[in-house]
């Protein structure tokens, strides 16, 4: 059996947890100015301590000009008034540790905004002390060092008229990359870290860090020469203590990357979100706008590289929803009337798995993805991507259909409390519509029903603190090259478990190994037993080799 009580300051103690990712300006509002707040989050710790989760990745909420909605930085020892104060800050860390739930804050330390002093001061001379914090090449004002372009669209160089020079900007202009060479502007980064820890955060999740070590002059973004020593510096000088969880963004990670990332030694990072099972579904080599059915053996094939790469090698991150991505019942679910079962279903398949899960808030209810018209859209990276497609003579229509399916603002709809107006997220006017379908998707409802979303969530998340094949055991796929029944076996020396999902909406033959026949049924989005599996059928079996 798994211990209950968590060990924080021991390394290791993030194998025995889940953590839950808050989109601050979409969780909770208290003040009526339509976008959420610090206040609000404390508000609802009891809901996530009724949920079960041990700590809060929490999205950026330090100062900042919004371009990015706070991944664009301008103080990073200060929390933006939008949010709060410090106080504030100080009583969300404090009320949520008393409900053993710890806070994870997310440092952007690969750019930082252009509105922060250091690039503000970089921008006014090459002799600056601050110029070299950032990256500069010469050029002129119609002719850019060469044509890589930004993330969001457009070059990635901006000019600046007093220095005649270009800076670089994998991000939007607003988000000038940081030059990790400058020694100085390391400590900088060292201290801001060292103040948060000091206010009692336990954790970072650390945005896009595969490209802070980068040569532009190269074409090299991610895994520049210098990054794993920049990653080993940053742990011993920044958070030394074991007990500190890290958990870096790595769009660019495959398995033998991630198990340097993630060594066991504790020498960089404790984990990494990877990314290679998100963009299975979209056309290879093409942008995340172009999206293609999703292939269920392909996605088996590599969740299982991932589960036996990183088996007592390194560490696996488990989610499949953040900020930056649809809905997962909207995306590999249904929508419609199997929207419970399959959200049951993708949750089952997820937190059978070896690695630490991450829910991103609503995933929880099974919240869906949003239909808003072009202009209502509040993302820069949609605004860009629909202006640069419109410009070019692109269908609306076709347009519109990727938004749709792919846009980030899919995910950042308030959260849906109740269904009071707004879902209960403020009486004001929310900054994002609220996905209409709050009425029949909401929170409340789902507490008081034991059947719900949200109470296959709690149990699984009390299933993984009980038994430890969840977090030791092997991994085996079945039936690799079955269409829709995803099945496979965990095993420890005294435990197994089976996981058996269906993701199509069609019965489905499966056979359960005949190993399992005595096996105990732990879960399943079913309320009777049946041989075959319906629509979205879920479930996991356990046996102990114990008796
Ligand atoms: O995301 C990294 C990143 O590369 C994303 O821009 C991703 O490619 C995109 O969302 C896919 O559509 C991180 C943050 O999670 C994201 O919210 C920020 O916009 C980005 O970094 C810049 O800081």
């Amino acid at each position: 059996m798994a211990e209950a009580k968590l060990d924080k300051s021991a390394s290791g103690w993030w194998k025995n947890a889940v953590f839950y990712q808050v989109y601050p300006r979409s969780f909770q509002d208290t003040d009526g100015n339509g976008i959420g707040d610090l206040r609000g989050i404390t508000q609802r710790l009891d809901y996530l301590q009724t949920l079960g989760i041990d700590g809060i990745w929490l999205s950026p909420v330090f100062a900042s000009p919004q371009a990015d909605n706070g991944y664009d930085i301008s103080d990073y020892c200060a929390i933006d008034p939008m949010f709060g104060t410090m106080q504030d800050m100080e009583t969300l860390i404090s009320e949520a540790k008393k409900r053993g739930i710890s806070i994870i804050a997310d440092l952007v330390l690969n750019h930082s905004s252009d509105e922060h002093r250091w690039f503000q001061e970089a921008r006014k001379s090459r002799d600056n002390p601050y110029h070299d914090y950032y990256l500069w090449r010469s050029g002129t004002p119609d002719c850019p060092p060469n044509d890589m372009q930004s993330v969001f669209g457009g070059s990635a160089w901006t000019w600046v008229p007093e220095v005649e020079q270009y800076y670089f900007h994998q991000f939007a202009a607003k988000q000038p990359d940081l030059n990790w060479d400058n020694e100085e502007l390391r400590r900088e980064l060292y201290r801001c870290i060292r103040f948060w820890v000091d206010k009692g955060v336990e954790g970072f999740r650390l945005d896009v860090i595969d490209q802070i070590a980068k040569d532009p002059d190269r074409f090299l973004t991610a895994n520049g020469p210098q990054l794993h020593a920049f990653l080993q510096e940053l742990r011993r000088e920044a958070f030394p203590e074991p007990g500190i969880v890290t958990v870096g963004e790595a769009w660019s990670a495959n398995v033998e990357r991630a198990r340097v990332f993630s060594a066991p030694d504790g020498s960089e990072l404790s984990m990494v979100f990877q990314f290679e099972h998100m963009c299975l579904d979209q056309q290879p080599g093409g942008q995340k706008w172009d999206t293609i059915p999703l292939s269920l053996p392909k996605l088996k094939a590599c969740l299982t590289r991932w589960q036996q790469g990183l088996h007592g090698k390194g560490w696996n991150s488990l989610f499949l929803d953040n900020h930056d991505l649809p809905r997962i019942v909207s995306r590999w679910g249904d929508e419609g009337a199997y929207r419970e079962k399959s959200a049951k279903m993708l949750a089952t398949m997820l937190h059978g798995l070896e690695g630490t899960p991450y829910i991103y808030q609503g995933e929880e209810l099974g919240m869906t993805n949003i239909r808003l018209e072009l202009d209502e859209y509040q993302d820069l990276e949609i605004r860009n991507m629909v202006q640069e497609q419109l410009a070019r003579g692109d269908d609306p229509e076709r347009i519109r259909a990727a938004v749709w399916a792919r846009g980030r603002d899919n995910a950042r709809t308030p959260m849906q409390w109740d269904d009071s107006e707004n879902a209960g997220f403020t009486t004001g006017t929310p900054w994002l519509p609220v996905n209409p379908n709050y009425r029949q998707i909401n929170a409340a409802q789902q507490l008081k029903d034991p059947d719900s979303v949200f109470h296959t969530y709690r149990r699984l998340i009390e299933l993984r603190k009980t038994y430890d094949v969840f977090r030791e055991g092997s991994f085996r796929l079945l039936c690799p090259e079955d269409e829709a029944v995803f099945a496979y076996v965990r095993e420890t020396e005294r435990e197994k478990l089976l996981v058996v999902c269906n993701f199509s909406a069609e019965m489905q033959d499966f056979t359960a190994p005949q190993e399992f026949s005595d096996a105990k049924l732990l879960i399943s989005n079913y309320t009777d037993q049946s041989c075959t599996l319906r629509p979205y059928e879920a479930k996991m079996l356990y046996l102990s080799k114990d008796k």
